[in-house]
């Protein structure tokens, strides 16, 4: 069985399916594809093109004969095929809170991240003022499900992670958590904590150093 993984050294996707990966304890290679500055993935990988011809993008997975892509369907392969530990937690309602957690944080979350990446000259202007309301209101809304438990979804989980590499490129981009949720702050130190955490954004803060570029103030250590 030889399990692969295909990333870039600053793919917020791929670096929640190499946490999840090490979580589960999945021994696994990991190739970087091509990244240049400007934040572009060029020339594509021959195996990215294959698996995900159409988006062209990664994180992708290839485990023996199954070859994916999308960071939220391989989290969904992993947990079928490597169930222990466990990364959704355990009741259907529960589950389904859960895997909705992490499509918010992809899919409600994230796009304001990706707005300030072209916004970065202008952080006073409209959009930017808004995205940045947008990811406080996100983050009052997981400081409230932090008041009875300590991970997002209950059990330490997916929506984790997948929301602990949004709100580190929130960060990067202006639009970081701060002390009116201080319940969150404290889940970012716990999550941030874990190994399997550490193992991959480590190296992707010490890229960006040094490439010249800023560290979030709580990663740097
Ligand atoms: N929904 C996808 C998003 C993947 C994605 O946006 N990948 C980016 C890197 S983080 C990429 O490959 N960009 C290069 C491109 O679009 O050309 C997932 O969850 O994996």
């Amino acid at each position: 069985m030889t399990t692969h993984i295909y990333s870039g050294p600053l793919s917020m996707f791929g670096a929640k399916v190499e946490i999840a990966a090490r979580e589960k304890g999945l021994a696994f290679e990991l190739v970087m594809v091509p990244f240049i500055e400007g934040d572009a993935y060029e020339p594509k990988h021959p195996l990215v093109l294959r698996v995900n011809p159409v988006k062209q993008q990664v994180p992708v997975l290839t485990d023996d004969d199954v070859e994916l892509f999308d960071s939220t369907q391989i989290f969904e392969y992993l947990e079928d095929r490597y169930p222990s530990p466990a990364l959704w937690p355990e009741g259907i309602a529960d589950r389904a809170r859960a895997r909705q957690l992490e499509q918010k944080s992809d899919e409600v979350f994230f796009p304001n991240v990706i707005k300030l990446f072209g916004l970065q000259h202008d952080m006073q202007s409209a959009p930017a003022v808004a995205a940045c309301a947008a990811c406080a209101r996100f983050y009052e809304e997981m400081e409230g499900l932090l008041a009875t438990r300590d991970y997002l979804a209950g059990p330490y989980s997916f929506a984790d992670i997948a929301f602990y590499m949004a709100h580190v490129f929130a960060d990067r981009k202006g639009a970081g958590m701060t002390d009116a949720t201080p319940r969150l702050v404290a889940w970012r130190g716990r999550v941030g904590e874990r190994p399997a955490v550490r193992a991959v954004v480590d190296p992707m803060m010490r890229f960006l150093a040094s490439q010249g570029r800023g560290v979030p103030a709580f990663l740097q250590r």
